[in-house]
């Protein structure tokens, strides 16, 4: 076993190297806490400021043995509602994203920092017999443990459940998985297979392009947080049953969940044409399977991305429209075409489902006279649902994000 040298962005990580790792390997049982309990099996209310009584997962422990992206989004939720997240990683090695995408030479990459901040780390050999002896200890001492090793892996270890909850049968052991049970159950898996074996690839692109990934991570980063409801719920059902559980997210599942509105439209493909999809307007047949949709809506109001003042020069001076139908007449009205609120072809939802290419492309001509904001303003002022393609420069930048603390800077840590 060796100790961490090896943490990260400073503001909320616990820089804790030698001296924290021993500690972490002496950790005492905790006491139980008895409040005097009300009626309903609740403490009294509080009569603490709100933001004052603590963190929400304040005293819960936490094995990490995550790494990469999906078991780390999963462990810095818990770690920043309050956990406390001792991160083992292998020595020698760590984490191998702490070195995958650098900016800084000499830096842990902003990959890891982004991940694993208010965490504290160690390396344990898991294969060698005094790192299994300390990695024994802990599970002894922490509420839950999290994995996200390819499949086999942490038996490998000998940490199999049955070990595990022999030796605490408190513990919670949560895994990501790429697959649940199945054919694929012991393959690996990283964000895009995901998103292509969970639907989402083919249900995003245009419909005469290839199958297109998406760059939010809903396979890495939406199963960790998946994984984190997981857990909670499992804390929260351990109150009563006095016993941890197994808790499973395959990232399949994960994309699926996220794609559900993708399955809906498998199911109604079988009972007649999708009419929202542009396609139906333009009379191209529907195949077996739910086509790619463009910039479609994936609800009932249809919607399209426009493009704005200064799209020939800026990728990005574009808006996403939506056609809803209570501010359909606002929408006349601004676009210059008061007749459409009471034209037949145009006058109710229905009416306009197979006109809508040519209804976008006549906002679109108003649209292209404005800036993206200045879209935004107007239409918002009459109630109109648009949405800015912002960059994730402007994105950065954006004061309100920085005010409520969506973004903010942390320290870069520890540069090597
Ligand atoms: N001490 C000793 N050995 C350790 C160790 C430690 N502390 N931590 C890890 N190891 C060893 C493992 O035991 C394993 O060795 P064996 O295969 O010989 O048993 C080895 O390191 C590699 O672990 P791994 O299989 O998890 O990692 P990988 O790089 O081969 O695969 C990944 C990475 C992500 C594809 C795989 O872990 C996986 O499929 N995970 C599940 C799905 C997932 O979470 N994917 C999302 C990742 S984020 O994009």
């Amino acid at each position: 076993m060796a100790t961490s040298k090896k943490v990260t962005a400073k503001t909320k990580v616990k820089s804790k190297s030698k001296a924290a790792s021993k500690k972490v390997a002496k950790l005492k049982a905790k006491k139980s806490v008895a409040k005097k309990a009300v009626a309903n099996g609740l403490p009294k209310a509080s009569t603490k400021p709100y933001g004052q009584a603590g963190k929400a997962l304040e005293g819960v422990r936490i094995l990490d043995f995550s790494h990469v992206q999906a078991g780390p989004t999963c462990t810095q939720l818990l770690a920043y509602m309050g956990a406390d997240v001792i991160k083992v990683e292998r020595p020698g090695v760590g984490d191998i994203t702490r070195g995958q995408l650098r900016d800084v030479k000499g830096a842990d990459s902003l990959y890891f920092t982004m991940l694993n901040g208010n965490k504290r780390s160690i390396t344990i050999d898991s294969k060698h017999p005094k790192g299994k002896e300390i990695l024994d200890r802990l599970i002894k001492h922490c509420d839950v443990l999290v994995e996200n090793f390819a499949p086999g892996t942490l038996d490998r270890m000998g940490l199999t459940w049955e070990h595990i909850h022999k030796t605490n049968p408190r513990m919670i052991v949560a895994s990501v998985k790429g697959f649940g049970p199945g054919p694929y159950e012991d393959c690996k898996v990283y964000e895009n297979v995901a998103q292509c074996a969970g639907g989402a690839a083919s249900t995003t692109g245009f419909r005469d392009g290839p199958p297109l990934v998406t760059g939010a991570q809903i396979g890495d980063s939406g199963t960790g947080l998946h994984l984190a409801f997981g857990i909670v719920s499992a804390l929260y059902q351990r109150i009563r049953t006095g016993r941890g559980q197994r808790v499973l997210c395959a990232m399949q599942d994960g994309v699926l969940n996220l794609a559900r509105v993708k399955l809906r439209d498998q199911q109604r493909l079988a009972h007649g044409p999708l009419t929202e999809y542009s396609q139906y307007g333009e009379g191209i047949p529907f195949g077996q399977a739910v086509p790619r949709a463009g910039n479609d809506s994936g609800g009932g109001q249809p919607g399209w991305i426009l493009k704005c003042k200064g799209w020939e020069s800026d990728p990005d001076a574009y808006i996403y429209f939506i056609t809803q139908a209570p501010v359909w007449g606002a929408i006349c009205d601004l676009i210059g075409k008061p007749e459409w609120k009471t034209d037949p072809d145009y006058a109710t939802p229905p009416a306009r489902l197979p006109r809508l290419r040519h209804i976008f492309d006549t906002i679109e001509q108003w649209t292209m006279t404005k800036t993206k904001f200045e879209v935004m303003d107007i239409c918002n002022a009459v109630d109109i649902p648009v949405g800015p393609i912002l960059s994730m420069k402007e994105i950065a930048e954006e004061p309100s994000l920085r005010k409520t603390g969506t973004v903010v800077e942390v320290d870069r840590g520890n540069p090597r």
